[in-house]
């Protein structure tokens, strides 16, 4: 049996156990103040949390029945399927705001379900396409602003629907390896300050297109090891700011993407570790 983890080839500086319990205390504290500030992101914290666990190799720490238990209470009436409009757009829900992070979403998910047939996938392609920009990036609706978050969810869904030939990958290589600034991390458009959590939307889109080799991934993996709390856990978005989960995943992922030795690989389209992708489409 292979080991989905990389062999470590040299002593790693990722705080490794500070981080896993870190997002295991985040898991405990259900009821403080920050907690229920944030009680419409909770789903959302799962996923960032229990991937970063696994990608630590930590996800046996956690109680998967609770867990599923708990995920399925989330579950509504309405599916997916029924989110999509005429145009081939995506609503995030009843009310209708339309966004291509809700393409790559509707996408991404169906994907896994094994049930993209429901949707109008040529339609759904269309839209994201409509929403390239003359610079090669994509915006969150047609003539909008290209921005690395909502590159990552364009380039996502062209990947998982096999659509990738709609993208100039050169102009929009130039465009992602133009955000990494001099202290090695990347920003999400030209101006910004650099972020962590951009390690992953610009990487993922980099690998995707086959461009990675454009951006210095040696001074990244320092950035994102810049941004550790190397006494509490936890990763943030800058050198000496405050950890979250959100950035913690994002770190690791991106680290992940860049073959941190210790990290299990991530699948740079579905976001999920590569052995749990494989699980569900080759069932190994
Ligand atoms: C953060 N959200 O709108 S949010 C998010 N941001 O719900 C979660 N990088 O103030 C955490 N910025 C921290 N834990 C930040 C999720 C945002 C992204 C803000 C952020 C990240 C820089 C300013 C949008 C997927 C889902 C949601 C988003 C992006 C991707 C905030 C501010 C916003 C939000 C939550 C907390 C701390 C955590
Ligand atoms: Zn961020």
């Amino acid at each position: 049996m292979s080991s989905p983890f990389r062999k470590a080839t040299s002593m790693g500086e990722l705080e490794v156990e500070k981080h896993a319990n870190y997002i295991l205390s985040v898991e405990k504290k259900k009821d403080d103040f920050e907690s229920v500030v944030m009680e419409h992101l909770r789903i959302n914290g799962a996923y960032w949390g229990l991937t970063t666990l696994d990608l630590l190799g930590k996800i046996d720490e956690v109680n998967s029945e609770e867990v599923v238990s708990w995920v399925m209470k989330c579950q509504h009436e309405s599916d997916i399927a029924g989110l999509q409009n005429d145009d081939g757009s995506f609503s995030g829900d009843m009310w209708g705001e339309v966004d291509t992070r809700f393409s790559y979403i509707a996408i991404c998910s169906l994907a896994l379900l094994h049930h993209l047939n429901k949707i109008n996938v040529d339609k759904a392609v269309k839209y994201i396409v409509s929403c390239k920009n003359l610079d090669g990036g994509f915006g969150c609706t047609p003539g909008a602003e290209s921005h690395a978050g909502q590159i990552f969810c364009c380039v996502g869904a062209l990947a998982i629907t096999g659509s990738l030939h709609h993208i100039d990958k050169n102009l929009l290589g130039w465009w992602l390896c133009e955000r990494q600034v001099k202290s090695g991390g990347l920003n999400g458009r030209p101006e910004k300050l650099p972020d962590v959590c951009y390690s992953w939307w610009v990487l993922s889109s980099l690998i995707i297109i086959d461009r990675v080799h454009w951006i210095d991934k040696e001074k990244l993996v320092k950035y994102i090891l810049d941004c550790q709390d190397k006494e509490k856990g936890g990763i943030s978005d800058r050198p000496d700011d405050a950890v979250d989960v959100f950035h913690t995943y994002f770190g690791v992922a991106g680290l992940s993407l860049l073959e941190y030795p210790g990290l299990k690989a991530i699948d740079p389209a579905y976001a999920l570790p590569v052995d749990v992708v494989n699980r569900i489409f080759f069932g190994r």
